[in-house]
């Protein structure tokens, strides 16, 4: 039976690749981001490629009210959301905490824990009154072990792996599975943004590595989805070869 997968930020990166990971198994799809032209453009493409039903909603998460407004009056033949993907989300800057810009904290804070609880918020009570769903939360390594210079990015993504967990014990007695992944370095537009459009610096991340891809995490999250009804994979980090926790990476030139 075809699944409505409700996907935030998936106008590029890990968002997108899942987007077309899950449109090309028949899935129909609510696609989300603030970038209204690249939403269209991969709507108009899912639905002629693989005959599917693309909703766009151009949404930014850390509007409480937009999120509340365009979640809670979605159209009848889209609130039954089988697959809930909290992906959207962002680093801004990589600096020494007392270097660090504040707007740059708030902006991750508001996007990766606020607006990821805000369409949590939206979302379950759809889950809860049909009695089954499935929530995949995008958190990180950077979720598991903080790294010199990721403070709040990583203070935000261990609220994500908090609110994952306890998500899990409060939803089990709605039969909601609850998802966390944590993906090492993924190459996408994530460098760029949290290096502000620095592209050598955003390049340099990637430099002698064989990068994980984000159809590399489409996969998997495609893969956690499709389990049987009684299986739930709880938590899932996944890394390169050549990368091993947050910290350690082993280089080639
Ligand atoms: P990208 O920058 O390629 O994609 C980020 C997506 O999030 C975009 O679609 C963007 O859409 C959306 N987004 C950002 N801010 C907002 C907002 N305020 N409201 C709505 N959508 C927003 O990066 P990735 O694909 O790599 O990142 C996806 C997720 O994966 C993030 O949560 C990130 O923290 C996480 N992650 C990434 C890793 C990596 O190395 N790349 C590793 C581990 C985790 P738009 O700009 O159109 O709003
Ligand atoms: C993104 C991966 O290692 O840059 O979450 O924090 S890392």
């Amino acid at each position: 039976m075809n699944k409505i997968v409700l996907i935030t930020g998936a106008t590029s990166g890990i968002g997108e690749a899942c987007a077309k990971k899950f449109a090309a198994a028949g899935d129909h799809l609510i696609i989300t981001g603030r970038r209204s032209e690249r939403l269209q453009q991969l709507k108009k493409v899912l639905e002629i490629t693989f005959s599917v039903k693309i909703l766009t909603l151009v949404l930014d998460v850390q509007d409480r009210k937009a999120v509340e407004e365009k979640l809670g009056s979605l159209p009848l033949e889209w609130q039954h959301i089988d697959i809930l993907i909290n992906n959207a989300g962002l680093a801004v800057g990589r600096d020494s905490f007392e270097d660090a810009d504040i707007n740059d904290w708030e902006t991750m804070l508001n996007t990766n824990v606020h607006g990821l609880l805000y369409v949590s918020k939206a979302i379950v009570p759809l889950m809860i009154a049909q009695k089954k769903g499935h929530i995949i939360n995008m958190g990180s390594v950077a979720g598991k072990e903080v790294y010199e210079r990721g403070n709040v990015y990583c203070a935000s993504k261990f609220a994500v792996d908090a609110i994952n967990k306890a998500m899990r014990i409060d939803l089990l007695k709605h039969n909601i599975k609850v998802t966390g992944i944590h993906p090492g370095a993924v190459e996408t537009e994530f460098a760029s943004v949290r290096f502000k459009g620095d592209e050598k610096k955003a390049a340099a991340t990637y430099d002698g590595l064989v990068p994980l891809t984000a159809a590399d995490i489409a996969d998997t999250i495609f893969y956690c989805a499709q389990l049987p009804k009684h299986v739930c994979i709880n938590d899932l980090v996944i890394t390169c070869t050549q990368q091993a926790g947050t910290y350690y990476f082993h280089k080639t030139q």
